[in-house]
């Protein structure tokens, strides 16, 4: 492979550190094939090593055998999402296409659930097998008993015979164990998300950036990274909330090591402080709000004297961080946050961060949140018939009136173990590794026996995918059409995903695999007609793009869709139900909720125990990246943070091995301490997404640790069914 390793770990080092490289100037794949006299084809499409989807394009070459081989992965410098950059993990998608351990062909069970063993069967085989399956469980229980996991691109497509068969249990762990609780608590308040990939904060412009958790270079999506390196770069205030001294804290002007759990209170004292001493926005809180007399008086109570001592931060400290959001405002932004499932109060911590942007007057100005683009998309089905109503109602939304449509899976969860309201009994398991992504491991397996039928479809043989019946496997995002994604950024845009090589062994692609499953289960009228690539022609038909020059470069935009910032004749639309943004929320009070966010204290760690947290490793994402050989190779284990101070009264030292073991005695794999000035002394901290328990994955398997063995305690959210998981205490147990 003419993409050394050597080279990979050069540049991989690099945007781990922060410092992205660029590439080669690029307009048209073909023009830059001829020019280079045609041995290579360069494929633009859209990276899926995480969700960002950045436009990558991909160098093809032909290797000895005359076979195409994918070399080089770069940044799509036409495409917003990466600006000519990828992070470490989009350059090595080429070790997820090249990973030996990838599922290869189709394979059912033979043994009992979870101990691995399989047989290899043809596709036609696991069709068969699979729908016959499938109708027995229709026949006895309804289609309303089969349900799925999912998250990513290949979950749409399952979407589609889910709803087709009757259905409508679907649930996404990126709503509830992640960013939903955040839309939901936005949506109340401002009408709108703010923003998914990407959260619409305007970072480069921005005169102060307040983070809480957000660990910006840790958490690495790509455009927004580098727009915080553009930040720090030209000055901006950066203030760092977080009980860690994290990379972004290391960029900070002012790190606030605060007592983890206590951020509303930091909030609400902060709108306190910037309300008495008049330093919000007066005009767009009259013009644009409702709620504010009343937002006034609640938050009164919340003193810096109070705060300091609840957040266990200097009162200064607090006092002057209010002073400089008021000073700059509106050209600042407090971060939303994407993972917020954090102490099961966070609708309303989320709802504390809308609210302090909303009196400072950050929506709709320059460095703070841009205004949603204006490009319109026309709606394009592909004549495909319309979904019957479910056979009975979904319960992926449990008693949580803002639970969103994204669904719950802890609720589906919860549902194949008790049988209420109606049994679930068949789990399609679409790019979610759910051991991973679900806290509280013991229920997930005890949901698992439940079923009479678990599907996975996966690239990789997963924790969870090795306990399913039938095993469909996937070709990675190199090998496959996935179709037109809207890219909404400042302006609007589309992007693609198309294959820079044919898929490998036997495996599929997700579209496929779905459409010949409707197929078999009479459904023949949802299965794609032709193939992808000609719905995604139709489809850019449809929105009045030209396809064929959008399969040359990656990323077309809509014109004059950029409208980001406020002006006379470019006014913001709030689409809540006063038109304006709710400082005050009618609707929580009608359920019952607060309908101006209170502080609300959490659980403190015994003695001797500290509290669990979590984030993200800068080269890998979640768990699916841990096998990368390359991504491996730059970071093979995770370490358990410790403070210096506790190290030294527990006698441990820096490197050593010793277990975690929970509140509920459930004691982790063995994982190296990293004894650290860096963190707190009330908590330690470990990146999520090792600790593999999958025997097939030769590189992850007992890797490090798993912070989701741990997370054996949730909260849920009461307004949105949200999972706090950073309610799990440990303590250290020395002989490993
Ligand atoms: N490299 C990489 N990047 C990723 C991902 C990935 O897997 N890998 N995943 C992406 C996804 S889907 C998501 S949702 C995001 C998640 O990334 P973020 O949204 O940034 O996650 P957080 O949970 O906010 O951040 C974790 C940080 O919160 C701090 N923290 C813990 N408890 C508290 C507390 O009580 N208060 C405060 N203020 N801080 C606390 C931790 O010390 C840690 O530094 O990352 C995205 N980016
Ligand atoms: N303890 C703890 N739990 C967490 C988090 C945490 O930080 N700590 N983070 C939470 C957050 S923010 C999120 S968003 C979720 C993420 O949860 P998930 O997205 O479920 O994350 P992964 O564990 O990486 O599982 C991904 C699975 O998809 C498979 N996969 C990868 N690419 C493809 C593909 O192209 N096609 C198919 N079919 N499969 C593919 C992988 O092999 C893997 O089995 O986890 C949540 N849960
Ligand atoms: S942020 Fe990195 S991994 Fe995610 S899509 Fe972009 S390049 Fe790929
Ligand atoms: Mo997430």
């Amino acid at each position: 492979m003419a993409f050394s390793r050597r080279n990979f770990l050069k540049y991989a080092a690099m945007s781990a550190g922060g410092t992205l490289i660029a590439d080669t100037p690029f307009l048209s794949a073909r023009a830059r094939a001829e020019a280079e006299g045609g041995n290579v084809r360069y494929v633009p499409t859209s990276c899926e090593m995480c969700f960002w989807k950045c436009g990558a394009i991909a160098k093809v070459e032909k290797n000895k055998q005359g076979e195409d081989v994918v070399v080089k992965l770069e940044g799509n410098p036409l495409h917003p999402q990466s600006m000519g950059k990828l992070c470490a993990r989009g350059q090595a998608g080429i070790g997820q296409l090249y990973d030996e351990n990838r599922l290869k062909r189709p394979m059912i069970r033979t043994g009992e659930r979870g101990d691995g063993q399989y047989k290899e069967v043809s596709w036609e085989e696991a069709f068969n097998y699979t729908a016959d399956k499938l109708k027995a469980v229709i026949e006895k229980y309804g289609p309303e008993s089969i349900a799925m996991l999912s998250h990513g691109s290949p979950g749409d497509y399952f979407t589609n015979l889910l709803k087709a068969l009757g259905s409508g249990n679907i649930a996404f762990s990126s709503f509830a164990q992640c960013k939903g609780i955040r839309d939901a608590a936005w949506e109340l308040t401002f009408g709108h998300k703010p923003g998914s990939s990407c959260e619409r904060v305007d970072l480069k412009n921005s005169k102060v950036i307040v983070l809480l958790g957000t660990h910006l270079g840790e958490n690495m999506h790509n455009s927004q990274t580098q727009e915080f390196a553009e930040a720090v770069g030209h000055g901006a205030k950066i203030i760092c909330v977080d009980p860690r001294y994290s990379t972004a804290a290391s960029k900070a002007s002012l790190w606030l090591p605060i007592k983890p759990g206590t951020d509303t209170a930091l909030l609400l004292t902060w709108m306190n402080i910037i309300i008495s001493e008049e330093l919000y926005d007066k005009a767009y809180v009259e013009q644009y709000t409702v709620g504010f007399e009343q937002l006034k008086e609640s938050v009164q109570q919340y003193t810096p004297e109070w705060c300091a001592k609840e957040t266990d931060l200097p009162e200064a400290d607090i006092v002057a961080a209010a002073r400089d959001l008021g000073r700059y405002a509106p050209n600042v932004v407090i971060h939303p946050g994407r993972h917020v499932a954090w102490y099961g109060n966070d609708a309303q911590r989320s709802r504390a961060t809308a609210i302090l942007n909303a009196i400072l007057g950050t929506w709709g100005r320059p460095g703070g949140m841009w205004l949603p683009a204006k490009g319109k998309f026309a709606s394009f089905n592909d004549g495909y018939p319309k979904y019957s109503d479910p056979a009975k109602d979904p319960v992926i939304k449990g008693d949580y009136p803002f639970a969103g449509g994204e669904g719950l899976t802890q609720v589906v969860r919860d549902t194949t173990i008790t049988g209420q309201p109606y049994p679930i009994k068949a789990w399609f398991i679409c790019g979610t590794d759910a051991m991973k992504a679900l806290p509280d491991q013991r229920q997930t397996l005890k949901a698992i026996a439940n079923l009479d039928l678990m599907i996975a479809v996966d690239i990789l043989p997963s924790e969870t995918a090795m306990m399913a019946d039938v095993i469909l496997p996937e070709c990675t995002y190199l090998e496959r059409h996935d179709g037109l994604f809207k890219v909404e950024v400042r302006e609007a845009g589309v992007g693609l995903r198309q294959p820079a090589v044919e898929p490998m062994y036997d495996t599929k692609p997700a579209w496929w695999i779905a459409s010949e499953l409707c197929k078999k289960m009479g459904l023949a009228d949802f299965a794609v007609k032709d193939s992808w690539e000609a719905r995604m022609r139709r489809q850019a038909t449809a929105w009045g793009i030209d396809y064929d020059k959008l399969a040359d470069t990656g990323y077309v935009s809509l014109p004059d869709s950029a409208f980001p910032y406020i002006t006379a004749d470019n006014q913001p639309e709030f689409k809540t139900d006063s038109e304006k943004i709710e400082l005050f929320s009618q609707k929580l009070e009608e359920h019952n909720f607060d309908p101006v966010p209170k502080y609300e204290p959490t659980d403190e760690p015994e003695k001797g125990m500290y509290r669990l947290l979590y984030g993200r490793s800068p080269v890998h994402t979640f768990s699916r990246t841990i096998n990368d050989q390359w991504l491996w190779e730059l970071h093979k284990e995770n370490q358990v943070w410790l403070n210096k101070k506790e190290a030294e009264s527990l006698g441990v030292k820096d490197r050593q091995y010793v277990r975690l073991e929970n509140q509920d005695k459930v004691v982790s794999d063995p994982i190296q301490v990293k004894v650290t000035e860096r963190i707190r002394r009330d908590c330690v901290y470990m990146v999520h997404g090792f600790g593999h328990n999958a025997p097939r994955l030769s590189r992850a398997h007992k890797s490090g640790a798993d912070d989701q063995q741990l997370i054996t305690r949730y909260k849920v959210d009461p307004i949105t069914g949200g999972t706090g998981m950073r309610v799990n205490f440990v303590k250290i147990i020395k002989e490993a």
